[in-house]
């Protein structure tokens, strides 16, 4: 069994609350979206991957101990790569140029759960300022001085994560679901839960925590995780980063990294 996938990398600008940010993404079409592809796969199936860089300057597709070399993609043109993972969990890939990294380019492989039911938060922060030139190559480091302003779950922010169901977690009383977090961004992040605690199953950075049931999950600088959650409460309950910086939209609480869990009946 084998999974066809073909995604393009696009560069461009978007708008943010009346601010235009430049940002990068791998996307299903030559659309640029904040929000990147989220790949599902069973665990052994044989990923054939096409990767069409639509950005003049050359990236490459990175998955950190998986794909590290060989992997580039000059400008204007594409490149193919099979790969496959023989156990459960969430791998983050990337293109590791800093106009990619930085600005976004960041999207999710979730291996042995696509008959679980699943949800997704990619966590992202950027300051606007830095992007111009972070995307144009002038700049090629985060600097220490770094003072981010827009924080986002799947290349969005509070009140807009509601509107999207993988960030929204909407299950049935007593149901188990999964959540898979990936850190993208330039800073460690943090998620509380209200009302749930949450068991880690896979962890690609702080796997030592694997089996852990926590109400706040760390989530380190270029993390992927699989939470396992049980709705055993009925209600609704935030979800947000426990780093308040990151509760903002340019200052502006409530924003950034907040979503939900709605357990019905
Ligand atoms: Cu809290």
């Amino acid at each position: 069994m084998a999974l066809d996938i073909v995604l393009h990398i696009n560069k461009g600008e978007l708008d943010f609350g009346g601010s235009a940010v430049s940002i990068c993404a791998f996307n299903e079409t030559e659309t640029l979206d904040s929000k990147n592809a989220i790949i599902e796969l069973e665990i052994d199936e044989l990923l054939n991957l096409t990767v069409i860089n639509n950005d003049s300057l050359t990236h490459d597709f990175t998955i950190d101990g998986v794909i590290l070399a060989d992997n580039d993609i000059a400008g204007y043109s594409q490149e193919t790569f099979q790969l496959s993972f023989d156990e459960l969990g969430a791998w983050r890939f990337y293109s590791s140029v800093s106009y990619g990294e930085y600005i976004g380019a960041t999207g999710i492989i979730n291996v042995g759960l696509t008959e679980e039911t699943c949800f997704f938060w990619n966590l992202f922060d950027l300051n606007k300022e830095l992007t111009y030139d972070l995307a144009s190559a002038e700049l090629e480091y985060i600097p220490s001085m770094y003072l981010p302003e827009l924080f986002f779950i799947n290349g969005d922010h509070f009140p807009n994560t509601l509107e999207d169901e993988d960030a929204l977690v909407s299950v049935e009383l007593g149901d188990t679901c999964y959540i898979t977090i990936v850190n993208g961004g330039n800073m460690d992040h943090v998620m509380h839960f209200h009302g749930f605690h949450a068991e880690i199953v896979s962890a690609q950075v702080a796997s030592d925590r694997v089996g852990w049931s926590k109400d706040t999950v760390p989530i380190k600088k270029g993390e992927a995780v699989v939470l396992q959650l049980v709705a055993n409460l009925e209600g609704i309950y935030p979800v947000h980063d426990h780093n308040l910086i990151a509760v903002t939209n340019t200052g502006f609480y409530p924003g950034g990294m907040i979503t939900q869990i709605h357990v019905g009946q």
